[in-house]
């Protein structure tokens, strides 16, 4: 089948990127469910060699990495730029996407967003605490470069939202449900009031883990992006408010 699929297991910060850069863009797409559980089995493997998601299928263009993912989409779709045109903006963006992969995501939310929300929700564990008090220096140091870095911005590159905001939101949005969030934004007001300014697009309500879930059930089925269906409409998408989680 032609068009966009985004192969990923729901929940997964990494595949929300993906999608919300869909849906920031007004594009179609097709969710590609990943049982967990499958990542090292071949047909995974296939497409991805270590094992990990998201993958996004383009036609018969297939590639893995989130962040070239994001790029990507940007580059090849139509719809608003997700990268500010300013070359020292754009610098910012990518320090930050590697922020996030480097040292946000590695030592920090892999730590305690597992932990804490996908061990006991999706495998039934009881957090380790030793493991997440260990990651909270690294944590604090995280989230004081973050805030630091978005200042007075209501984006983290300015005015706009581009790629950086896209990777950041679902990590934090993971980590705010925990409750580490209140020592990890404590000072740092600016992060949650980013991430509820986040949380108002329609794209962050799209992708949900609830909402994620559901596109997973009917997989087969092409999935329209909020933007698009709000503007094909000319009204404001109505989105139900999501049950709980995300
Ligand atoms: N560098 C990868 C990281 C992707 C990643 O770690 N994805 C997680 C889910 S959010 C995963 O696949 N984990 C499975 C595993 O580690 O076995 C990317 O940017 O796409």
């Amino acid at each position: 089948m032609s068009g966009i699929i985004i192969h990923s297991i729901p929940g997964s910060p990494f595949g929300r990127a993906a999608l919300l850069t869909l849906e920031e863009k007004g594009a179609s797409y097709r969710f590609g469910m990943v049982a967990p559980g499958t990542l090292r089995e071949q047909q995974h493997l296939a497409r991805h060699p270590f094992g990990r998601v998201p993958v996004l299928q383009h036609d018969d263009f297939q590639l893995y990495e989130a962040q070239a993912i994001l790029r990507y989409v940007d580059r090849a779709l139509p719809g608003p730029a997700l990268t500010p045109a300013q070359p020292r903006a754009a610098a910012r963006m990518d320090q930050l996407m590697n922020i996030n992969d480097w040292y946000l995501f590695q030592g920090v939310a892999n730590v305690i967003a597992f932990q804490r929300v996908v061990g006991p929700r999706l495998l039934g564990l009881i957090p380790d605490e030793a493991a997440i008090a260990a990651a909270m220096p690294k944590g604090c140091a995280v989230f004081e470069e973050l805030s630091h870095l978005l200042a007075d911005q209501p984006y983290f590159t300015g005015d706009s939202i581009s790629l950086a905001d896209l990777l950041l939101a679902p990590q934090l949005d993971f980590l705010c449900d925990t409750p580490e969030w209140t020592v990890l934004a404590d000072g740092r007001e600016n992060l949650p009031t980013w991430l509820d300014r986040m949380k108002q697009r329609s794209s962050m309500q799209a992708t949900t883990w609830e909402r994620v879930a559901a596109m997973a059930q009917g997989s087969r089925n092409s999935h329209v992006s909020a933007r698009r269906e709000r503007d094909s409409n000319g009204l404001a998408a109505s989105i139900p408010a999501p049950q709980a989680g995300r």
